[in-house]
């Protein structure tokens, strides 16, 4: 397999979000954001840990810009802390965060690096949360107000622009199992912050087609291809439940203008959806997107009730289905998420590459012209550092191999499928789990912030005949070759 098996246009990259690499938590005028607040919660993260040093990479993004150059990336999906930008949630434009996201975007324009900038990576400001933060029409509207302060600020040198990632996790491990910040239990309400989410978005859509026409701009859903554990009417509904909430509630409204009245009905949201969803909010949710990002990982298999056969599974958020938080699933705690067997990363995730398929394909019978992107794909494993130096992470290289060879399938399939983002360019603070859970290429020593390239990115190089995959330096690495 050569990235000359792939059309030309097609677009390779690497991704991180601000507050998993960015440090620097108290600069140049940044304020709190919901996670500055959620990680000092005693009990919420792992090990206490936070994101105020992280990567560094506010002080270090010149070293990491020359560490993609010789991955040889054609692209970096990175996301803009709000906090920085409009530290507050509203009012004038904070020019110091504005100016570290020019250098960044200069930085890798000068190495022939596309930038992607996400607009909203989950770092809500504090401020905004204080007035109720999702569960707020108005921060819909604070949204975009910032997201025009990000354009007039960065539109020169940015065109690729993501309004939201993964607005799943911000409605339902934020504000449903409170695994994620800002860390609440509201239960179904949780499903006005995934309404709030999507009107952000399109309000933001219209910001930038406002001011940059010729940009490109969409939205990234986590989607999961999701299966019953058989074929008996309860596992089936019980899929039927799960798609619903994770992939049907998002892709829906977005693609089609429409919420599935089955999931707002789960939900138990039926007449709030009736009295605040008007016909104007959704003529701005569907507004065109020029391209839909896709955050890839696993398959979900589902049934009505935990099986003796099966091991208990975990959820999206790595939390086992056993466990006593509240649900992510709000209207359908009941459902058990059970393991097919298959083998699982660090997370508790089941790799199915093949799945991959089922979610592009998912996506494209709902919007056949759209163009897709997987915008996240990767996997955690617990990595050594080997008497060499060096980070064989084969399982890693291995997941990594076989997503890309399910692009290939899709593209000779006929999807349109436009480009790869590998998740992530180097570890770094993975929520929830803290620094306990690496799911870099490039492995990140915290206490002295030295950066290696693992195997898995040597890999990853050699495939796209990057500088990194023909440094003598690596010639013994048993994975470089791309076939292997
Ligand atoms: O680290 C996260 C990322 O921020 C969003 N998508 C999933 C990744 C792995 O959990």
């Amino acid at each position: 397999m050569q990235r000359v098996d792939f059309p030309a246009s097609f677009v390779w990259g690497t991704a991180t979000a601000s507050y998993q690499i960015e440090g620097a938590a108290n600069e140049d005028g940044r304020l709190p954001s919901i996670w500055d607040a959620f990680s000092r919660t005693p009990g919420a993260i792992v090990g206490s840990d936070t994101g105020d040093i992280a990567d560094d990479h506010y002080h270090r993004f010149g070293e990491d810009v020359a560490l993609m150059a010789d991955l040889g990336v054609d692209a970096y999906r990175f996301s803009i802390a709000w906090p920085r930008v409009q530290p507050t949630g509203s009012g004038a434009v904070n020019h110091a965060g504005i100016d570290f996201y020019r250098r960044l975007s200069d930085a890798l324009l000068e190495r022939g690096i596309t930038p992607w900038a996400t607009l909203y990576h989950w770092d809500l400001p504090q401020q905004l949360e204080d007035r109720g933060g999702w569960l707020e029409r108005d921060t819909a509207h604070r949204f975009a107000e910032y997201s025009a302060l990000a354009v007039d600020g960065l539109g020169d040198l940015v065109s690729n622009w993501i309004t939201l990632n993964e607005p799943w996790c911000s409605a339902f491990l934020g504000y449903a199992s409170g695994h994620h910040a800002p860390g609440r239990h509201e239960g179904s309400q949780s499903a006005h912050a995934a309404h709030h989410l999507l009107l952000g978005h399109g309000l933001a859509m219209q910001e930038i087609r406002a001011r940059r026409p010729e940009a490109k701009a969409g939205i990234t859903l986590n989607l999961y291809s999701v299966r019953a554990a058989s074929e008996s009417d309860a596992d089936l509904e019980a899929a039927r439940r799960i798609d619903g909430l994770s992939n049907r509630l998002f892709l829906d409204p977005v693609l089609r203008g429409v919420y599935p009245q089955d999931v707002v009905d789960d939900l138990g949201e039926t007449r709030w959806f009736a009295e605040n969803v008007t016909s104007e909010d959704l003529a701005v949710i569907a507004a065109p997107n020029d391209f839909l990002g896709i955050n890839f990982y696993s398959r979900h298999t589902v049934a009505a009730e935990a099986k003796e056969s099966v091991a208990v599974s975990t959820d999206a958020a790595g939390a086992a289905a056993t466990a006593t938080a509240p649900s992510a699933y709000p209207g359908s705690e009941s459902v058990v998420f059970v393991g097919s067997g298959a083998p699982r990363t660090q997370m508790g995730w089941e790799i199915h590459p093949d799945a991959m398929l089922d979610v592009l394909e998912m996506a494209n019978e709902r919007a056949p012209e759209l163009p897709l992107y997987i915008t996240e794909n990767g996997s955690a494993y617990e990595d050594v550092v080997s008497g060499d130096g060096r980070i064989h992470d084969v399982e890693r290289t291995d997941y990594l191999r076989d997503h890309v060879a399910a692009c290939r399938e899709a593209v000779a399939r006929g999807l349109p499928l436009g480009g790869y983002f590998a998740w992530t360019l180097m570890d770094n603070f993975e929520w929830s789990w803290g620094y306990s859970r690496r799911f870099g290429i490039v492995h990140v020593d915290y206490d002295t912030q030295v950066r290696t390239p693992k195997d898995s990115a040597l890999w990853f190089s050699t495939f796209l005949g990057g500088a990194l995959g023909r440094s003598p330096a690596f010639s013994s690495s048993a994975s470089r070759s791309p076939e292997a």
